[in-house]
């Protein structure tokens, strides 16, 4: 992380989305500048000089608000602020004042206000250090200011305290439905990808719902779930949407949302929309993989679908290598048919046959496991019931007790 890191490619998409991000917050951007730095000043990130020449911009736009690339530390952002006379922002606070504005849902807005907390907990601190060193004090220096900061951190925390429980209680509820559903085997999908790239236009597109779909950042904030239906033996699925993902996701977000983002980690499979008209989509797609990564997610089956085929040149299709993959326009419907055709070629592939045993006593429950998948062979032999079924890795772990082993086939 940092600007000195950054290639300078990284660094003018960085910032470019920065100011669609600063947009998307309600702000006019009128102006913007870069800084390839060797060295971060403590006390304002930017060296002296910078500082001085965004100064000069500000005066001269007359802008009432900067926002920075960069993570920034309570003292720095207070720094800034005095400096330059305006408000100062990082970009992880836009990206939370764009989510506070979205936010929909009971659930929506408590993950929305767990993370903002969690993001000004290490500020306050920051600043009343900062007051504390102004003042000249240090040590001994103990007194209301001290006394304003414990009271604001406990009310901070014994809020959170509560969120988080409350979140806990939608955890909860979710998962009930979740394992309701794995119960009555409906596999499930989930769509991931990059903010923007389509995913609610898809999901309406294979649901034929009515999610919004916007040309905005994070439009989606709480997972959808709706039924699918596929082609070839016709079966049915669910299809989550849910929030979209950036670079440089702000970590309590990221930690606040993860009753949303386990609707995804619990899909069997993974559908990840990437926006082939996108002029970043390589990096968009190098972000996603890292967080599909992070969230331990790259032992699913992953459907690359590339969206937006009607508004990008035909050569882009080439530029990333991703199997299985789709081409698909979510806006006019076209290739949307195959998709769903390789949507159930991967539920098929999730099935692999296996063979049962229920010894005698046992042999009621067969009734239970022909309701959950199919059986395509019984036998009866002298001491129980001999069975092949289709089943998949979360159905084998249900009746394990019952599956033959290959060793156990093995002559004795
Ligand atoms: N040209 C074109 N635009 C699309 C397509 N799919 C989605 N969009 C547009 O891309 C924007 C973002 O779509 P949305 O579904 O909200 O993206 P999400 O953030 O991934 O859910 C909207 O303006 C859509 O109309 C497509 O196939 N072609
Ligand atoms: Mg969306």
């Amino acid at each position: 992380m940092g600007l000195k890191n950054e290639s300078f490619v990284d660094l003018k998409e960085s910032l470019c989305e920065l100011e669609e991000l600063t947009a998307a917050a309600g702000a006019e951007v009128v102006g913007s500048v870069t800084q390839t730095l060797a060295q971060y000043n403590p006390a304002t990130l930017l060296g002296s000089g910078k500082v001085e020449e965004i100064k000069a911009m500000i005066a001269e736009a007359q802008a009432s608000l900067v926002v920075v690339d960069h993570q920034l530390s309570g003292v720095q952002a207070r720094n800034l602020e005095r400096e330059w006379g305006a408000r100062v922002l990082d970009r992880s606070q836009v990206i939370l004042d764009i989510f506070a504005m979205r936010a929909q849902t009971h659930e929506g807005k408590l993950q929305v206000e767990l993370a903002q907390m969690l993001d000004q907990l290490p500020r306050m601190v920051d600043a009343w250090m900062g007051s504390l060193s102004r003042q000249g004090g240090g040590i001994g220096t103990r007194g209301p200011g001290e006394t304003a900061l414990e009271m604001d951190r406990r009310r901070i925390r014994d809020r959170m305290k509560l969120i988080r429980k409350q979140l806990e209680t939608v955890r909860k509820n979710r998962a009930q439905h979740r394992a309701s559903r794995k119960r009555a085997q409906v596999p499930s999908f989930a769509l991931i990808g990059y903010t923007n790239s389509g995913k609610s236009t898809l999901l309406n597109q294979l649901t034929q719902s009515q999610v919004l779909a916007e040309n905005q950042l994070f439009a989606t904030l709480d997972p959808t779930t709706r039924k699918v239906y596929l082609p070839e033996g016709a079966v049915n699925a669910v299809l989550t949407d849910t929030v979209g993902f950036i670079r440089k996701l702000p970590l309590n977000l990221i930690e606040a949302f993860k009753a949303t983002l386990e609707e995804s980690a619990e899909a069997d499979i993974l559908i990840h929309v990437v926006d082939l008209s996108n002029p970043a989509m390589l990096r968009q797609v190098e972000a996603v993989g890292a967080l599909i990564k992070e969230f331990n997610w790259d032992a699913k089956p992953i459907i690359t679908v590339f969206n937006k085929i009607d508004a990008a040149p035909f050569e882009k299709q080439f530029q990333v290598k991703a199997f299985p993959r789709v081409f698909v326009s979510a806006k006019t419907g076209e290739g949307v048919d195959r998709l769903k055709r390789v949507m159930a070629e991967q539920i098929q592939a999730l099935y692999q046959e296996v063979e049962l045993f229920f010894p005698k006593a046992e042999e009621h429950r067969i009734f239970e496991l022909g309701r959950e998948t199919r059986i395509t062979r019984r036998e009866s032999a002298t001491q129980g019931t001999i069975l092949h079924a289709h089943m998949t890795p979360s159905l084998m772990s249900r009746w394990k007790g019952y599956l033959v082993s290959e060793e156990s086939v093995e002559p004795l």
